[in-house]
């Protein structure tokens, strides 16, 4: 496995793999890998002759009080993971290789980039959305990974690839659960104990939802209802928006119909958990 920390040495790598004929398959990550990124290791590797992951964890993408600085950080333990699930390539660049000395151009989707996430993070999608352009520029992969788990990300890079014309295709993974249904997440190592059992009303609240709706309850105010019934339950856990949107556009469904995303965000302590569920 090569791990690469330039642009230009990860370019010539990708040259190599095209000169050779074989297409390849890029998994944008920020580290501290867990098993929902390894699941689109697989994915990648299901579908495409080489593998390329990059670890990066983007400043432009946190907030001024966010956790860019504690964000965890494990290069060396990360790589072994990769090479052992034969990954091809990893491309772990400082932040001046990713933003040369004043850089100032990003990548905006506008509409999408304002909801979800977006209205407590103002300028999170707009660093994702340029970050992923440049891996794309860098790559020029065949198909990009990218995990449901953030849903709203997804609509973003998919409107985003679209409206730019990257010659890339998504492929979007299901979220990796732990067998008690909390979905994992590089920021779960932030929870105590007491903390990880009460993050356990996150995808509780998403369950109930998903139940009443097969039920035949087609009315968002309804399901939306229930879902914050169970999330109140939880004193430990502050509600930053759960909503029942188009998962195209990120917009608020009055009502569910077929492919509805339910998504809901709180914070647990000081850590912030999302979640979703395709209805
Ligand atoms: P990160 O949070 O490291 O996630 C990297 C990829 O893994 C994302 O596509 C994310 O959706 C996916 N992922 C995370 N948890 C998952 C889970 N439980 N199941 C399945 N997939 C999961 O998302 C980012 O990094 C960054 O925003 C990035 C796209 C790398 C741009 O900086």
């Amino acid at each position: 496995m090569l791990l690469l920390t330039t642009i230009a040495e990860a370019r010539s790598a990708c040259d190599r793999i095209r000169a050779q004929g074989k297409t390849l398959g890029l998994v944008p990550t920020m580290g501290a890998l867990h098993q929902g990124h390894l699941s689109l290791v697989r994915a990648a590797q299901a579908s495409c002759d080489a593998v390329a992951v990059s670890i990066f964890v983007n400043p432009t993408q946190f907030g001024p009080k966010e956790d860019f600085a504690g964000y965890p950080r494990n290069l060396e333990q990360d790589c072994q993971t990769l090479e052992a699930a034969g990954v091809d390539l990893v491309f772990a660049p400082s932040a001046e290789e990713m933003y040369p000395a004043g850089a100032s151009t990003f990548v905006e989707v506008t509409g999408l980039s304002a909801r979800l996430d977006g209205a407590s993070r103002p300028s999170h999608f707009r660093g994702v959305a340029t970050v992923v352009t440049k891996l794309l520029h860098i790559f020029a992969p065949d198909r990009a990974f990218f995990g449901q788990k953030d849903a709203a990300q997804v609509a973003i890079l998919r409107k985003m690839v679209r409206d730019l014309l990257f010659p890339v295709q998504l492929d979007v993974c299901p979220t990796v659960r732990e067998p008690d249904g909390l979905a994992l997440s590089s920021r779960n190592t932030y929870l105590t104990p007491e903390q990880r059992r009460q993050a356990l009303v996150l995808s509780r609240a998403l369950l109930a939802v998903e139940r009443k709706a097969r039920a035949g309850e087609l009315d968002s105010g309804k399901l939306l209802a229930v879902a914050l019934r169970i999330l109140e339950g939880e004193p430990g856990v502050v509600v930053d928006y759960c909503r029942i949107v188009n998962p195209d556009t990120l917009e608020d469904l009055p009502e569910v119909g077929h492919g509805g995303l339910v998504a809901v965000a709180a914070r647990v302590g000081s850590t912030r958990l999302i979640d979703n569920l395709l209805l």
